[in-house]
């Protein structure tokens, strides 16, 4: 849709250029409304630049723009949701058989399908962290509420995504907080979790266990064949119990949703919970997530 757009309009976003976002187009027109003056013409030249809350501008400019239409709508909402509509179901009948796949090593993408079909996601707090998991996650995990989602998608410290997820429990304890993370991000902050079973904030924590640093395989040959510095193996499942929260190791594709359905329990008792599933080695990551 960006690449057919003759002109973007981007609301409450930075538009800030990295390689861990969606890349934007360019020869468009583009207006830009931000809170922050700093973002504009910083990365992407606006033809049109608005500084202020995207709530309260975006009212501002329907108010605008009503006026202009004399009260009718365009009419043209039903084709472009329709678009959209076709575009997406097309996209996800091409992801069908990795989100619902049945192999073992468990498909990256299967966990994150039958999480998001398990947990009541309307009062689930996600976020994800740095490598694979954050490619895995973001195209496919669909939110239904505002702020359910923490994304920090121009920043990669590995292990960051265990700290959000246990202090989005502490200022939302109503809510189901989960991270995604992979073997070399708890690498970094696993011990963490410690602090999430002294404190009695029960997260859910959603490890990738695929052996290896998947995401820097590519980038990192000659120290994979020397050093062996992408490898990594671990029971992290046991490293949860050890450290008091609730651990269980999955690998097979059937006891996915099982070992979801009691980790909430262990969470509803208050205490947090790890589930170790035991993935592929590499997965294909959707172009533009
Ligand atoms: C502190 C830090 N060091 C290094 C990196 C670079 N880096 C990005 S992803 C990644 C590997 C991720 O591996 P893992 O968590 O096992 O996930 P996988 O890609 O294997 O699924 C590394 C080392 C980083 N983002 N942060």
């Amino acid at each position: 849709m960006l690449h057919d757009a003759d002109l973007v309009f981007g609301a409450g976003c930075s538009w800030t250029a990295t390689p861990f976002n969606m890349q934007m187009p360019k020869g468009k027109k583009m207006v830009h409304l931000t809170l922050d003056p700093a973002d504009i013409n910083k990365d992407i030249a606006s033809d049109h630049a608005l500084v202020g809350d995207a709530a309260l501008a975006l009212d501002a400019l329907i108010e605008e723009v009503r006026d202009r239409l004399k009260g009718k709508p365009r009419g043209r909402l039903g084709a472009v949701t329709g678009k959209i509509r076709a575009l997406k179901e097309e996209w996800l009948g091409q992801w069908m058989p990795r989100l619902t796949s049945n192999s073992a090593p468990l498909s990256p993408y299967r966990v994150i399908w039958d999480l998001m079909h398990t947990v009541d996601v309307p009062n689930t707090i996600v976020t994800h962290d740095s490598g694979s998991p954050r490619d895995q996650l973001v195209p496919f995990w669909q939110c239904k509420t505002p702020r359910s989602y923490i994304g920090w998608g121009k920043s990669t410290q590995l292990g960051y995504g265990l700290g959000l997820a246990i202090g989005a429990k502490l200022a939302a304890p109503e809510k189901l907080c989960i991270n995604v993370w992979g073997d070399a991000a708890i690498g970094f902050t696993g011990m963490d979790i410690e602090t999430a079973a002294r404190a009695k904030l029960p997260i859910l924590s959603i490890l990738m266990n695929n052996y290896v640093m998947a995401a820097e395989l590519n980038v990192m040959k000659f120290s994979t064949e020397k050093f062996h510095s992408t490898d990594i193996s671990g029971n992290y499942a046991d490293f949860a119990r050890a450290l008091g929260c609730y651990g269980e190791r999955v690998s097979e594709p059937g006891a996915i949703v099982p070992a979801i359905k009691r980790a909430l329990e262990k969470i509803n008792d208050g205490q947090p919970a790890l589930l170790e599933f035991m993935t592929e080695r590499q997965s294909p990551r959707s172009a533009e997530g």
